[in-house]
């Protein structure tokens, strides 16, 4: 249930953005399992516009945990910061991380290298703190080492599992990663005119990727939580820029995410092409 920051002793909440960015997959996890939990949102006109935010919000530490970011996990009177930490933590509530300590490192294998690799590489270069060429479409090692490669390397693991899971034979938090990630960068590039060839190039030759997305998309409380009104408020934008719209120009921040987006997808076809 959505509440305006719910402080809660015991009750378990999520507390992030209206956007996706680095929320959703906490999000998913929680409403796949159907925890009992509060979906708090902070929210980006109202706080991050309107200034409360930076002069009071991210300084209670109730509110914006030790580390004064989001995204935040609360639960029985502790407050978690860290994407990785609060996913991982909602992942071993749902059941959504296996017991065996290789199985363990393989699921954080795969969700780390959606997030650091791929995730946060095109959230810092729609806000202009990353370049495209050499951050999102390159990498560390060199123009072949970065996006195209990350999805290759996710059509790999599903093609190569057995059991149609990117871990071992059960979901897990890999599972609801991937996902997350194909889905917001298809959503998002389908809207803008390059999107479609770019969409094509990226995830068309992708089997696995693509049985592995119906699969996630059809587990019943995925969609029910995709086709509802909470969902809408976040779920389609990657980033805080995504829910600004028009107005990051006016606002002096720069390309709408839209606009960054079709600079990835032009770029994408030019590279894949
Ligand atoms: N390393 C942290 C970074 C968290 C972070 O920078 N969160 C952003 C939102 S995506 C935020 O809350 N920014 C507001 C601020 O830093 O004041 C993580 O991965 O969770």
């Amino acid at each position: 249930m959505p509440q305006i920051h719910a402080i809660s002793e015991s009750k378990l909440v999520l507390r992030y953005w209206n956007c996706a960015g680095r929320g959703m997959l906490m999000r998913y996890m929680a409403y796949d399992a159907d925890l009992d939990f509060i979906d708090d949102l902070v929210d980006i006109d109202e706080d991050f516009l309107g200034g409360t935010w930076e002069s009071t919000k991210k300084f209670l530490p109730e509110l914006a945990g030790p580390f004064k970011a989001l995204p935040v996990v609360q639960h029985h009177g502790a407050t978690i910061n860290e994407t990785g930490a609060c996913s991982q933590y909602v992942a071993e509530i749902a059941g959504y991380m296996p017991k065996i300590p290789l199985d363990r490192a393989k699921v954080i294998m795969i969700s780390d290298h959606i997030y650091e690799d791929i995730l946060i590489n095109i959230s810092y270069a729609l806000w202009g703190f990353r370049d495209w060429d050499r951050d999102v479409i390159g990498g560390f090692a060199g123009p072949t080492s970065g996006l195209p490669l990350k999805f290759s390397n996710l059509e790999d693991i599903l093609a190569n599992s057995t059991s149609g899971f990117a871990v071992g034979s059960e979901v897990s938090m890999a599972d609801f990663a991937i996902f997350y990630i194909v889905d917001i960068l298809t959503q998002r590039m389908l809207e803008v005119e390059s999107g479609p060839a770019a969409v094509e190039l990226l995830f068309g030759s992708k089997p696995a990727l693509a049985k592995h997305q119906k699969m996630m998309a059809t587990r019943p409380n995925m969609s029910k939580y995709r086709s509802s009104a909470q969902w809408k408020l976040y779920g389609p934008y990657l980033s805080g820029k995504g829910v600004m719209g028009e107005r990051t120009h006016e606002l002096e921040l720069g390309d709408t995410e839209l606009e960054g987006i079709e600079i990835l997808a032009s770029k994408l076809v030019t590279c894949l092409t």
